[in-house]
């Protein structure tokens, strides 16, 4: 049975790679895929990236989308997941925000301009099985919109990091996606600390490089790659 079971899951793991096409602002979601999230150069593929200094690692993207989402500050978002995100690891968003005298619909978020708004770690359940937020669900986890972001326009940067194959170095997968969104109500807060990608991560940061099973007795002790989370 476990030699069957691990079977099936090494021939899911092959299939099991997803894109965020469609973000979801409090329940709602966009009526088409890449339409305020920029389409991603693995739209059709669903291959993740390996090396977190690729230029890739900012949006991943083939195009810039043709719309800009509203989104009011404090709203909770999560994004359609094009297959189950079925791989282990964390769920982290990002905002930056552009420039004065760029254009939401075509800034390329160059720059130490992003900050954190969220992550996840896991859990160990009474079997012991490790699992993280949002795990094999059609979706990622939740986030809200800190309400004390200033108001205007951002690209929001989704990631879910792939950790099955992490033990090695480029053994980690990311899958990211960028959207255009303008945030509308929000506070006086000063977002912060800012990174840039690429630049934020390396191959051999501990939550990127990393082996599950050494962790699985201190799921807690999973240090999320980047900058610490801002909190509004
Ligand atoms: C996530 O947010 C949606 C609304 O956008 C809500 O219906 C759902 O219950 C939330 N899920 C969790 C786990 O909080
Ligand atoms: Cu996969």
């Amino acid at each position: 049975m476990r030699f069957l079971h691990a079977l099936v899951l090494a021939a899911t793991a092959v299939e099991a790679h997803y894109t965020f096409p469609r973000l979801v602002i409090n329940g709602k979601p966009d009526t088409a895929d890449w339409t305020t999230t920029r389409r991603t150069k693995n739209a059709d593929s669903k291959t993740g990236i390996e090396n977190p200094a690729s230029a890739d690692i900012r949006c991943y993207q083939s195009a810039n989308a043709g719309s800009v989402a509203t989104v009011p500050a404090g709203a909770t978002i999560h994004y359609v997941s094009s297959q189950q995100v079925n791989h282990p690891g964390p769920t982290q968003y990002y905002l930056a925000r552009v420039p004065a005298g760029a254009s939401v619909k075509t800034w390329d978020g160059s720059g130490a301009v992003w900050f954190k708004i969220s992550t996840t770690k896991p859990q160990v359940d009474a079997q012991k099985q490790m699992t993280w937020p949002a795990q094999n669900e059609y979706k990622t986890a939740n986030t809200t919109i800190p309400a004390a972001v200033p108001a205007g326009d951002y690209l929001l940067r989704v990631e879910h990091i792939a950790l099955h194959m992490a033990m090695r170095s480029g053994g980690a997968q990311f899958y990211l996606a960028c959207s255009q969104i303008t945030i509308t109500g929000g506070g006086s807060g000063s977002p912060g600390p800012l990174a840039a990608f690429p630049g934020a991560y390396k191959a051999s940061d501990p939550g990127i490089l990393v082996d599950l099973s050494k962790i699985a007795s201190a799921p807690d002790s999973y240090q999320p790659p980047g900058p610490a989370v801002w909190t509004g």
